[in-house]
């Protein structure tokens, strides 16, 4: 099996600024992965797609309770290994409009728990380390996405604070946003408002009392899109970003995919509500960074 390493030398340790963490919200560290390593995380995601067969899918999508189906798939994949497709994906007659390999959006929610690559890429001593200098004291594994961003269908993540999604009481979660290609704004690049994790948190994401899940709105203000930056990257590349930050990517008309790959660590230390749109079985805890639980 391969293990795919990320490249954080302890030494780059000092580049991680925390003042200008605290002053934008968000961090970008080059290099932080080889390009040979981004090539073979690409290639081993693409092999799961090839593996994932969605017949039983394309089934549960065509029935009548669409809704409600897709609602549970999403809702039950914080600790499972679940395809993720593109809105629009399938026609009404409920077959793909396009290949499978075309189709999907992303994968989540707990690769880094049940894949061993993506284990090994997530859990360590460099993530680790970095976790802790973002002031993590007690990290827990929550959140790992492979977000693909298609060519020429690729959708827009419109703009949103991750702490709506991933909440805890206090807020301390920490984003990690890994390059796997050049990120560009004709491809769908990160923008993100420096500075702007400072207007507060103003929406959660929560499961609904009947099913579902709805918005609690604190602050209906639209966001200050003007200030707005391209994160423009290369491959390898790790962009940190704070919960509170503003950030978004628009559609990729291009012909060029985008590929990423995230992993969102929160504090054990700190209160997980139940309400939180992702949860986890109670043997599948989120877990630090030992390796070895998979079987
Ligand atoms: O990679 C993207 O296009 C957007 C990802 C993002 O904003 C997120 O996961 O919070």
């Amino acid at each position: 099996m391969t293990i795919i390493q990320p490249n954080l030398k302890m030494s780059r340790m000092t580049d991680i600024d925390l003042a200008q963490y605290d002053c934008d919200g968000f961090l970008v560290l080059n290099d932080f992965v080889d390009g040979q390593d981004c090539d073979a995380l690409r290639a081993h995601a693409e092999a799961l797609v090839r593996e994932f067969d969605p017949a039983g899918l394309i089934s549960i999508f065509s029935t009548r309770e669409q809704t409600r189906t897709s609602d549970d798939y999403f809702l039950s994949s914080g600790d499972k290994i679940r395809f993720l497709f593109e809105e629009d994906a399938f026609n009404p007659y409920g077959s793909l409009r396009q290949s499978k390999e075309q189709s999907i959006n992303k994968i989540g929610h707990a690769m880094h728990d049940l894949d061993p690559v993506f284990d090994g890429f997530s859990r360590t001593a460099a993530i680790r380390n970095l976790v802790s200098v973002l002031r993590i004291d007690n990290p827990l594994l929550l959140q790992s996405m492979y977000i693909f961003k298609q060519p020429r269908i690729g959708g827009e993540v419109s703009c949103h604070q991750d702490g709506t999604f991933l909440y805890t009481e206090p807020l301390r979660v920490v984003g990690l946003w890994f390059a796997l290609e050049d990120a560009t704004t004709a491809n769908g690049c990160l923008w993100a408002i420096p500075g702007g994790h400072k207007l507060g948190l103003k929406s959660r994401f929560l499961r609904a009392d009947g099913g579902g899940t709805r918005f609690e709105i604190f602050d209906d203000s639209p966001w200050p899109e003007e200030k707005l930056l391209p994160l423009e990257v290369k491959k390898g590349t790790l962009i940190v970003l704070h919960p509170l930050l503003p950030h978004l990517s628009r559609e990729n008309r291009s012909e060029k995919s985008r590929h990423a790959y995230t992993l969102h660590v929160i504090d054990a230390a700190t209160h997980y509500p139940k309400e939180n749109w992702l949860q986890r079985s109670p043997e599948m805890l989120p877990r630090g960074f030992d390796r070895g639980a998979i079987s």
